[in-house]
């Protein structure tokens, strides 16, 4: 699939980068992560889209300028850099202003993009249905939007199809903006539709009571693998942040023999921007209406507490009311790749584990854990039932098979005119059964 990028990044080959992290000197408030740590994470997001980076910095800063960030110092050594490497592309760990984007473009004689943008660039390439390459675009409009202070090659080699010329006397920062508004919402008018679709098929399958457990996580922390293994197929997993753009949802079985759905959907990672947590609200929406949210993390990861807040910090932005008690929806803590742990952190971990199921211990790589992960699932959704005896004529095949299917079945007899079930539903389930049955059939025990 050929991908034009938006920050005229070459897609064919490894482009030659370097990487600059920035960080307060004297931070306020403790940082979350080391340096290092952060350093790696950013070189991470480098590999997913195959830059070749040939150097790269941590530089304290003590006071922002407001025309570099770095200050003219630094902007010259890394220059010296940027031509003794032949450099293409600097990548600034960080928010930078339109201005100090700029400024810097012109002083080290290269590309330069921040996080935000590096970010949508990964998305941009990983994008493959119609309603990821929506969401993106709409993330990157409202992007450039924001940083209107020079010509944008992408959108002036865009330019012209759309019909806006402009009066005379019109800037071109104005004309930009009325092209890029233009697009922005006839994307959102796509995006509606396509949210509009999504909800009808989330009603249908709320109406076909099958219910929704959704991965959540960091990225990399393993929700492809154990979406595979879950589901036994073989959805792109791979050591890469954000493999994974669009959301995949396959069926599985409890063992009691219930279906439920499974989605898998993007990771998350820190500082995502804002602008990208707002276009993948349509895809995250099934989260949002999850019955069971299986919050992955890579326990074997350093990062593993700041990566769990930085999850729970999207999951509030998405306003995701979810619920440790088992109301709904109810989250299970999946702590992955336990394999990878000391055999001593592991035994804390899974002894842990066996005590609570809104906390399992597995790893997606070997399966162990699994079983329990399906069991403390099964368990969650259990939440909210009420025993009924319902009296089924004999001839009623279809609502028995439903029943047990949906694994509701917890005694049967039979009777001379049919058979007597005892189930345990919960208010959608009772609400089905009611409707297809005469209504002295069904009653509360
Ligand atoms: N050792 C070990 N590796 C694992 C385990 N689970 C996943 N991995 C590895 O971790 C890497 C990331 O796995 P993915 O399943 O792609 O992670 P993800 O959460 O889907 O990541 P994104 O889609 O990027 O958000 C891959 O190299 C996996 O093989 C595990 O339990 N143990
Ligand atoms: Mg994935």
């Amino acid at each position: 699939m050929s991908y034009d990028s938006p920050f005229d990044i070459p897609t064919a080959h490894h482009t030659k980068a370097i990487l600059v992290h920035v960080y307060a000197k004297r931070p306020k408030e403790p940082l979350k992560r080391t340096i290092e740590a952060s350093i790696e994470e950013a070189l991470g997001l480098a590999e997913a889209i195959d830059l070749d980076v040939r150097y790269h910095q941590a530089i304290p800063i003590q006071r922002i300028n407001p025309a570099t960030l770095i200050g003219s110092g630094n902007v010259e050594h890394l220059s010296q850099i940027v031509n003794s490497e032949d450099v293409k592309l600097a990548v600034f760990d960080t928010t930078l202003s339109p201005i100090q984007q700029r400024n810097l473009e012109t002083g080290l004689k290269c590309k330069v993009i921040d996080r935000t943008g590096l970010i949508l660039e990964i998305f941009g390439r990983r994008a493959r249905t119609a309603e990821g390459r929506l969401q993106v675009d709409l993330a990157l409009l409202k992007h450039l939007r924001s940083r209107l202070v020079r010509a944008w090659t992408h959108l002036e080699r865009q330019r012209g199809g759309f019909g806006f010329t402009g009066g005379p006397g019109e800037s071109q920062i104005e004309l930009d903006r009325r092209m890029i508004d233009a697009k922005i919402m006839k994307l959102e008018r796509d995006l509606d539709q396509v949210k509009r679709t999504r909800s009808l098929h989330r009603k249908k399958r709320i109406r076909s009571d099958v219910p929704m457990v959704a991965l959540v996580g960091y990225t990399n922390a393993g929700k492809s693998t154990l979406f595979n293994r879950l589901t036994q197929s073989d959805v792109f997993a791979k050591d890469l942040l954000f493999a994974t753009l669009d959301p995949t949802i396959r069926p599985i079985k409890l063992p009691n023999g219930r279906t439920v759905l499974l989605s898998d959907t993007v990771g998350f990672i820190s500082n995502l921007p804002t602008q990208l947590v707002a276009a993948f609200r349509a895809t995250l929406e099934e989260v949002c209406e999850a019955s069971v949210i299986l919050h992955v993390s890579d326990t074997a990861h350093d990062d593993h507490e700041a990566q769990k807040a930085d999850v729970f910090n999207v999951l509030d932005q998405l306003e995701v009311d979810y619920d440790v008690e088992f109301q709904k929806p109810a989250l299970i803590d999946v702590y992955n790749k336990i394999d990878l742990l000391p055999t001593e952190n592991k035994n804390i971990i899974v002894n842990r584990s066996n005590l609570c199921n809104k906390f399992v211990a597995v790893s997606a790589h070997s399966g162990e854990g699994v079983d329990s992960l399906l069991f403390a699932i099964q368990e969650a959704l259990q939440d909210n039932v009420t025993s009924y005896q319902l009296n089924l004529p004999a001839k009623d095949g279809a609502l028995l098979a439903w029943c047990y299917r949906r694994g509701v079945v917890s005694k049967r007899e039979e009777s001379d005119i049919g058979i007597i079930l005892t189930l345990a539903l919960n208010p959608a389930q009772y609400a089905y059964i009611s409707q297809s049955v005469a209504h002295d059939a069904l009653a509360k025990l």
